[in-house]
């Protein structure tokens, strides 16, 4: 008889969905959303209502690899677990003789979100002494942003979205990528907010907004401050709200705001000024505005100061104090799970050497005293997703790089791995999830056996720990013993009982420890936007890096619904969705250029070149060019995908990647 077991979608993605799996005979057979999950209520994406097609695809990969071929040609040899671990084990210890320990390096990030799995690594690498990773391709600028102007006010209630009468989905593509967000947004629309979404080129969320207001990638910045202005010139301000909760205000109006008229910045955020004038008005005049920000504006050089200036606009207009308005830029939970218990920081002796994730392919080529002399990767497909994807590759390429890759395929970058090992998926490990877009969490077991010879990320430390010959028991414990510490760890986020609905794995909603809408948690009690301990004490106007590599088009490498970050390309009929890899460019650039519809371009940069089909649309302002998805290699036509023309630089705040802070000149392949 079939079996229904509760779950939780493991993706990076701020839903953290409650899952119901059908299971026959150890297989999932279906997947749905869970209709008693307070935030899921039933609604799945495309991506993980046929999850069973990625957990039973028959790409996974079901036995440890040893490599039989050049680095990269994919051509291995199938070999036992005790042969895998002794190996890696051995080339570790002859790693650490030669060169020391901080001669390795792991690399993950969020293959799976589940707290254990997620962070199963940690203790192994602080006791082993290898490098740390700085996880920070996502959106640290964005936090650093916040934090500059917020400190560590907690984030609103996303649900008051419901109550506002003008929703702003801003640099978030939420039809696509936080779809229950969008359900919320659409409910307050049929309540009668305005509903706008602000991005770079017309998504799937634009054409459910009532307007859509399409700015030059990396000018949002410059539109909040032409906003400002106007609020500030016509007048538009509420002035008992800044005197009792802003700090700052009069400085930014006296020696900012005078060089932020529209007509100044309209060429730098691409919108005519009566359109930046109505915007101010309408914003500043709505009762209770609500912006729903996105990352994708904050993957530029300047994306910390962008969502720093984005965030003055609800206290200028006094939105915190309405039912409805605000800004809600994504919740930070960490105090409800502390995870020491598991990351066990007391494991290091001394302190290893910090190395950017954004900036993979310096460490692989140029980093010294010590070399990288090994790579081991778990849920992260770095040959994909990391930017200057040459090089990483030509990191990759090394043959003394010995490359240990845990992955559920045989993706871009286990390709390059002396040894593959293959991984669970979600549903045959268990785990505690929180979500990062509400406040809920649940818990997980496992749905159904291993696939194959699968193992999780924690079997696998834990092997390689008894492998190098520790005897810490700690490394002994079995996941459901760690998952048992992170629960019993006492927090005020959570009594005994909301522990207790966890354990039974019911989704658990709970709320932050301060209202977010009244106490700012900041040095002076205000929000902050003057910060003296800031290198930049106000907001202003800073230009994003690519202006100056001298290409004429931005290119925008954005999100698809059919796919995540690299994930989903295993299921044929999502990929099928998507078509190919695509360049989207205006008819008056692709005029100017010479270029036809469904011909093969190549977008080329200092860095790299890189084939597309063209597909010519109105959907993409002239000037920027726009690509969804992170394909696999395997799936396209050249031999690199959209990371080979991204770079390694850093955001202003945050050390973030710059992903989307790119310039390209395009012309045909021959
Ligand atoms: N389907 C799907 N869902 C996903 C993901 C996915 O790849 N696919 N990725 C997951 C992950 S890891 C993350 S971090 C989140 C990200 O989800 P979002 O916060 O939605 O971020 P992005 O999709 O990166 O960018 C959002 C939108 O911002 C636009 N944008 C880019 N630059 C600018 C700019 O300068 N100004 C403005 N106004 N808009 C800009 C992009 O065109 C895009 O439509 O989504 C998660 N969910
Ligand atoms: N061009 C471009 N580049 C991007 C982005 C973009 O939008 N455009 N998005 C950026 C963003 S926001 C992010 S967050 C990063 C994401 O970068 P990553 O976190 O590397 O995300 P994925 O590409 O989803 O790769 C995750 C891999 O983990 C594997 N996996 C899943 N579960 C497990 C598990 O339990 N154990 C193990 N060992 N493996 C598992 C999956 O099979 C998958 O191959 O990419 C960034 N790179
Ligand atoms: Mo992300």
């Amino acid at each position: 008889m079939p079996e229904i077991i509760r779950s939780v979608c493991p993706y990076d993605c701020p839903d953290a969905c409650g899952l119901l799996v059908t299971v026959h005979n150890g297989r999932a057979v279906s997947v749905c959303g869970d209709p008693d999950h307070p935030i899921t209520r039933g609604l799945l994406c495309p991506k993980m209502n046929h999850y069973e097609q990625t957990v039973h695809s028959s790409r996974r990969l079901t036995t440890p690899l040893r490599r039989a071929g050049i680095k990269g040609s994919g051509a291995f040899e199938p070999i036992s677990w005790e042969t895998a671990i002794a190996e890696i084990c051995d080339r570790w210890a002859e790693i650490i003789g030669d060169h020391g320990a901080e001669a390795i390096l792991p690399y993950s990030y969020a293959g799976t979100m589940g707290l254990l799995q997620r962070n199963a690594g940690h203790a192994f690498f602080h006791k082993l002494g290898a490098s740390r990773l700085e996880r920070t391709i996502c959106s640290p600028a964005k936090e650093a942003g916040w934090k500059t102007l917020m400190g560590d006010t907690p984030a609103m209630d996303p649900a008051e979205i419901e109550q506002s009468d003008l929703v702003l989905l801003w640099g978030i593509n939420a039809a696509a990528t936080s779809i229950h967000a969008m359900r919320d947004a659409q409910t307050a629309r049929r309540r009668g907010a305005r509903l706008w979404a602000i991005d770079t080129y017309r998504t799937p969320t634009c054409d459910a907004a009532d307007e859509a207001f399409l700015v030059r990638p990396g000018g949002d910045g410059a539109l909040a401050l032409a906003l400002l202005h106007v609020i500030v010139a016509e007048n538009l301000l509420e002035h008992d709200f800044i005197a009792a909760n802003v700090f700052g205000f009069e400085q930014l109006t006296a020696r900012i705001l005078p060089d932020c008229s529209p007509a100044e910045l309209s060429p730098v955020c691409g919108l005519p000024v009566d359109v930046i004038v109505r915007m101010a008005r309408e914003y500043a005049r709505a009762r209770a505005p609500f912006i729903r920000l996105g990352s994708g504006l904050c993957r530029y050089g300047n994306g910390a100061m962008t969502v720093r200036t984005i965030s003055c606009l609800p206290a200028v207009v006094g939105a915190w104090a309405k039912p409805g308005g605000g800004i809600f830029l994504g919740t930070s939970t960490g105090g409800a799970f502390p995870l020491q218990p598991v990351i066990r920081e007391d494991f290091m002796t001394g302190t290893p050497r910090l190395v950017s994730m954004n900036q993979l392919g310096s460490a692989l080529t140029e980093l010294a005293d010590p070399a990288v002399r090994s790579l081991y990767v778990y849920h992260s497909n770095p040959a994909a997703i990391a930017p200057d994807q040459n090089a990483v590759i030509r990191g990759l390429e090394r043959e003394d790089l010995f490359t240990v890759v845990h992955e559920r395929f045989l993706t871009d970058s286990a390709r390059y791995a002396d040894i593959v090992l293959p991984a669970t998926s979600s549903l045959e490990h268990p785990d505690l999830y929180r979500s990062y877009g509400s406040y809920h969490a649940q818990c997980c077991a496992a749905a159904i056996p291993p696939v194959g010879g699968a193992k999780s990320n924690w079997e696998v430390f834990s092997l390689l720990a008894a492998g190098m010959g520790w005897d810490e028991p700690f490394f002994r414990q079995s996941a459901d013993e760690l998952i048992e510490l992170l629960l019993a760890e006492a927090t005020p986020w959570r009594n005994r009982d909301m522990t207790e609905q966890l354990r039974r794995g019911n989704p658990l909603l709970f709320t932050p420890l301060t209202d977010p809408k009244k106490e700012w948690l900041t040095r002076s009690g205000k929000i902050e936007i003057m910060n003296e301990c800031d290198g930049e004490p106000l907001p202003r106007p800073l230009p994003i890096h690519a202006v100056s590599d001298g290409f004429p088009l931005r290119l925008q490498p954005a999100t698809t619904p059919f796919a995540l970050n690299s994930s989903f390309y295993e299921q044929d009929e999502l990929r099928a969705k998507q078509r190919r890899i695509e360049l989207l460019m205006n008819p008056d650039d692709a005029e100017a250029r010479g270029l036809s519809d469904q011909q093969e371009v190549v977008a080329w940069n200092g860095r790299g070149d890189v084939r597309f089909t063209l597909r010519i649309t109105e959907r993409v302002p002239r000037g920027t060019v726009v690509t969804e998805g992170v394909w696999w290699r395997e799936f396209i036509p050249g031999d690199r995908g959209v990371n080979a023309l991204t770079s390694q630089r850093l955001t202003d705040g945050g050390r973030g990647s710059t992903l989307y802070d790119v310039t390209v000149e395009v012309k045909c392949f021959v």
